[in-house]
């Protein structure tokens, strides 16, 4: 870190001299952990390539806070603190920073334990159930068109038109996820008719942080994506990134498919942190979000990929190529199980009708 940046946090957040380390996994901003004579800091360098309407993010933010004022979540929100002249973001040269207070505890980037995955589909419901009263109009699109997979589906066909030549498992890849159009079309007709909600939108397990014996979930992090959507894709979201044997950095193919164990133990879960604030259709939805959500990542690593890696973080120049692989052999595994899937949703839904 830029010792004049440095320097202007310190003096901003009055933190005194500190000393810090990078954080996180987090493929869109660069985010820094501070130690200060104050306490510990979570320091975010702002990504407005993708974020480009920082402001509509300030705004759903502070809508978030007073709209969920005297409610009590089991967990904490972290909001970005204020500097000392009252702003939520600061300004070094061209970048936006923000600060947060670090939360004790400990991040999970995946798990096999069906009980850590109930904790952490229970705590995304509850912020369903929390949000749910919230006024919509006060929710502006933070990155628009963010989870439109019909949108997504367009946008791999055009990026795919400017590629002149292609591997041969490059044209695989890009065969499966044309061939998901019945997919989309579902999505299109289902989706006119579900109410929209304050979804979160990054439903992964690291965007939780648990207490430290994994007992509870002790806050809810990553807040820039809170906007209107549907249940099914903070569900989906989960579905895609916990109910699933190997991460979606991993290239072990043989050992990736989607684990029906903590499928179950997250609808469970999900289920009870929304309580009786759902209607049937929507928990019917619910069993189609593994497939929206896997099928939207696989699109938008797949096309960052066509695009040569201009969105994501990348360590290496074909790891978009092998994100979306990943997703489509995940995203394959799921149709292949959706039969099994319906019966557990069955088993576990139809008394809550
Ligand atoms: C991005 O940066 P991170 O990890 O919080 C992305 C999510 C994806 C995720 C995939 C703003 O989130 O939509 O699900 O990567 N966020 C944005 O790991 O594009
Ligand atoms: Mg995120």
């Amino acid at each position: 870190m830029d010792q004049s940046l440095q320097r202007l946090v310190s003096y901003s957040y009055d933190l005194g001299s500190f000393t810090f380390e990078p954080l996180g996994e987090g493929l869109i901003h660069d985010t820094f952990l501070l130690n200060s004579p104050k306490g510990k800091f979570v320091l975010q360098g702002f990504n407005t390539s993708v974020f480009r309407f920082p402001d509509r993010i300030a705004s759903n933010l502070s809508h978030l806070k007073s709209d969920l004022d005297g409610k009590a979540l089991p967990f904490i929100l972290p909001l970005p603190k204020s500097t000392q002249e009252g702003n939520e973001i600061l300004r070094f040269e061209d970048k936006l920073y923000r600060l947060f207070d670090f939360v004790e505890g400990v991040t999970v980037q995946e798990t096999s334990d069906p009980t850590l995955a109930f904790i952490a589909a229970e705590a995304y419901g509850a912020f369903a159930q929390a949000t749910a009263e919230n006024d919509l109009s006060h929710y502006q699109e933070t990155i628009p068109d963010f989870h439109r997979l019909d949108c997504r589906f367009e946008q791999l066909q055009q990026a795919a038109e400017s590629k002149e030549s292609w591997t041969e498992e490059e044209e695989n890849i890009l065969r499966f996820y044309l061939s998901q159009e019945p997919l989309i079309e579902k999505y299109k007709q289902e989706t006119q008719s579900f109410p929209l909600r304050v979804t979160h939108n990054d439903t992964k397990i690291n965007n939780l942080i648990f207490s430290e014996k994994l007992h509870q979930v002790a806050a809810l992090i990553d807040l820039d994506t809170v906007m209107a959507g549907y249940l099914m894709y903070d569900f989906g979201d989960l579905v895609r990134t916990v109910a699933c044997s190997r991460s979606e950095t991993q290239t072990d193919w043989e050992n990736l498919q989607l684990n029906s164990e903590i499928f179950e133990a997250l609808l469970k879960g999900y289920i009870s942190g929304l309580g009786q604030e759902v209607n049937a259709e929507e928990l019917e939805s619910l069993l189609f979000g593994g497939e929206v959500m896997t099928a939207l990542m696989g699109l938008r690593f797949f096309t960052d990929h066509v695009l040569g890696n201009i969105y994501y973080r990348v360590h290496y120049p074909e790891q978009n190529l092998h994100r979306a692989k990943n997703q489509m052999i995940l995203l394959r595994d799921q149709q292949q199980k959706r039969n099994q899937l319906r019966d557990i949703w069955e088993k576990i839904v139809p008394t809550r009708q």
